[in-house]
This record gives structure tokens, C-alpha cells and sequence, in this order.
């Protein structure tokens, strides 16, 4: 996107911008001004907005200020600090792995279907394990969509199974068996304690022990998930925050044809 907010050529709007060296943007370019938050589990007072502000210090912010803090009960109390950081990144040197498609809109994804794949696909997809987070799995697949994407079940050539939230990996398998699924599509958004890794992961070595891993295209999604954590887990793509049912159908048909998985 030459000239665009992701572009790392020079841009001539600030020209003490240096894309070597970023650092966070606040009211001047290069004051490295960030907020961060957190909650501290003592009483709120004068003590406890020190011990915010040390903790700043600690954590390398310069000039730390506690902007908000507010008691949560009588002994959490929750902070807002304001400050600079001093490091930098180099901007040009940075490489990330994505998924590197042009997105069809669902006519063509339809059209598509139609010619290389002749018969409808069959979708199943759930959010995993104990996560109960639904919003996002429903983006990608209810009829309505999501932000103007339509999700899945508005194609023509998708035929569609949402198992909703909580749905233990073994019973999204089989599921998969009994309808022949084509495309698993799981959502996993809660990362605490990396409980989104390890379902993740779980699921990959069942469906490698079903001998099902190489009949289905397997996608993953959530808002801390990435194309290149996705590959790691074993899986054929992932996509976060920004990405609809339409980058989703156009990746999983796409896949499947060149797979041969028709
Ligand atoms: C709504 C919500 C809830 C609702 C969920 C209701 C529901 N039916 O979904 C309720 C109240 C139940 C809830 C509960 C909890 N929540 Co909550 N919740 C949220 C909230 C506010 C919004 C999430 C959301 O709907 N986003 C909108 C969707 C559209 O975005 P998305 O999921 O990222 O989806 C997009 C992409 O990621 C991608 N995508 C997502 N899934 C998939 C799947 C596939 C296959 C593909 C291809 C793409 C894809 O496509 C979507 C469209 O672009 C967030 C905070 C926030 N503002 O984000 C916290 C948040 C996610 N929750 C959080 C937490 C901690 C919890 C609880 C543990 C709280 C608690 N202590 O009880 C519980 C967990 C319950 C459980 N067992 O899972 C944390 C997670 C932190 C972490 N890193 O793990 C967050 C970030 C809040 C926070 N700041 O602490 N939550």
C-alpha cells in the first residue's frame, strides 16, 4: 500500500519520523508517550498510586503519572499511568507471516464453489473448550455477518454447522464425521494461562489420530491469533481482529482446490 499507514517508505507529513527507529506517537512524533493500565491488589490511596508509579519506573517508563485510579473493593484498586518509553523499533526490518489472498466477495466465492469445487462445502465451527466468547465465531458464520461481511451462511454453496461455545474438541470431530465436514473453523478467545494453545494444540493431535487432519482445511481465530501462530499450532491459517467471513471463505475454497480436497 505505497504511501499508506502500513507503508514503510519515508513519509513527508513529519520529517522526524524515522522508521528504523519508531517509538510511540503520544502529542509530538517520537515522545514515546504510552498509557497502561492495571490493577494493583491493595487499597486505593496515596501509598497505593506510589506503588503504581514505582512499578511504572520499574517497567522502564520515564516520567511515569498516575492519570486515573479508582478503588474496585477495599482492596483492589485499578490504575491508568501515563508515560514515555525510551526504545525504539526498527519499523523496516520487521517480516510477519499472513495470509496472502485477495479476498473474493461472497457472489465470486459462490462462483467459484460452483466451478472448482462443484458441490457445496461443509463448514463446522465452534468455540472451543471452556471458552464461552461467541461474538467472534458468529462474525465469521451467521447470516447477518459481521461490520457488512456477510458470514458464511448466506453463501448459496456453504452448507453450515455452528456449535456455538464450551463444545469440547471431541465432540467438533464428531460432528465433522458425521456431516463429512470440509472446513473446521475454530474460535478461541480467551488466552489466559495459554488455555487457547492448548486446546488448540489438542485439537490438531485428535484429528491427526482420527486420520482426519489431511481431509479438512483447519482455520483458527480469535483476537490474539495470528497467520503465524496458526501455522506453528499446526493448522492452515488463522485470523484475527479485522479479517471477515469473506478473507475466511475465500482462504478455506482456495485451500481445498489446491489441496484437491474437492
Ligand atoms: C463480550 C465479552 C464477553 C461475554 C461473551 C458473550 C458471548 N456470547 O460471546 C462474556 C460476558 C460471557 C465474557 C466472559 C468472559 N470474558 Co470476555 N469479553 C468480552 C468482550 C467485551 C468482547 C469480545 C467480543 O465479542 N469481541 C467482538 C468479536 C467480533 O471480536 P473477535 O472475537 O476478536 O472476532 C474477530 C476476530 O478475532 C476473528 N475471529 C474470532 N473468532 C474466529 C474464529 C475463526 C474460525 C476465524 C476465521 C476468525 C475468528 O473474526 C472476528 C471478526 O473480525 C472482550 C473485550 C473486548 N472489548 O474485546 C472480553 C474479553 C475477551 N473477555 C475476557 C475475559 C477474561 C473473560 C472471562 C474469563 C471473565 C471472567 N473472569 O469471568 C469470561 C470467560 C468466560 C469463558 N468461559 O470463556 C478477556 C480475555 C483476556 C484474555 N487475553 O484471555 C477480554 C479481552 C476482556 C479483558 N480485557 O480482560 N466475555
Amino acid at each position: 500500500m505505497s504511501g499508506g499507514l502500513y507503508s514503510t517508505e519515508k513519509r513527508d507529513f513529519d520529517t522526524n519520523l524515522d522508521l528504523t527507529r519508531i517509538k510511540p506517537y503520544g502529542d509530538t512524533m517520537n515522545d514515546g508517550k504510552i498509557q497502561l493500565s492495571f490493577t494493583l491488589p491493595v487499597e486505593d490511596g496515596d501509598k497505593s498510586v506510589e506503588a503504581a508509579t514505582i512499578l511504572a519506573k520499574k517497567m522502564g517508563l520515564q516520567e511515569p503519572s498516575v492519570a486515573y485510579h479508582k478503588a474496585l473493593d477495599k482492596n483492589f484498586t485499578f490504575f491508568v499511568v501515563y508515560g514515555s518509553v525510551e526504545h525504539t523499533v526498527d519499523y523496516t526490518d520487521i517480516h510477519v507471516q499472513s495470509v496472502d489472498i485477495h479476498a473474493m466477495d461472497m457472489e465470486e466465492t459462490d462462483k467459484y464453489i460452483k466451478e472448482n469445487i462443484k458441490r457445496k462445502v461443509i463448514v463446522v465451527g465452534a468455540s472451543t473448550g471452556t471458552d464461552a466468547h461467541t461474538v467472534g465465531i458468529d462474525a465469521i458464520m451467521n447470516m447477518k455477518g459481521f461490520a457488512g461481511h456477510y458470514g458464511l451462511e448466506r453463501y448459496d454453496m456453504f452448507e453450515t454447522y455452528n456449535l456455538g461455545s464450551q463444545v469440547p474438541n471431541e465432540e467438533l470431530i464428531k460432528k465433522a464425521i458425521e456431516v463429512k465436514a470440509d472446513v473446521l473453523l475454530v474460535s478461541q478467545t480467551v488466552t489466559q494461562k495459554n488455555i487457547h494453545i492448548q486446546n488448540l494444540t489438542e485439537l490438531v493431535e485428535l484429528l491427526e489420530a482420527e486420520g482426519l487432519r489431511d481431509k479438512v482445511v483447519l482455520i483458527c481465530g480469535g483476537p490474539r491469533i495470528t497467520h503465524e501462530l496458526a501455522k506453528e499450532l499446526g493448522y492452515d491459517a488463522g485470523f484475527g481482529p479485522g479479517k471477515y467471513a469473506d478473507d475466511v471463505a475465500t482462504f478455506a475454497v482456495t485451500e481445498m482446490a489446491e489441496r484437491g480436497l474437492v
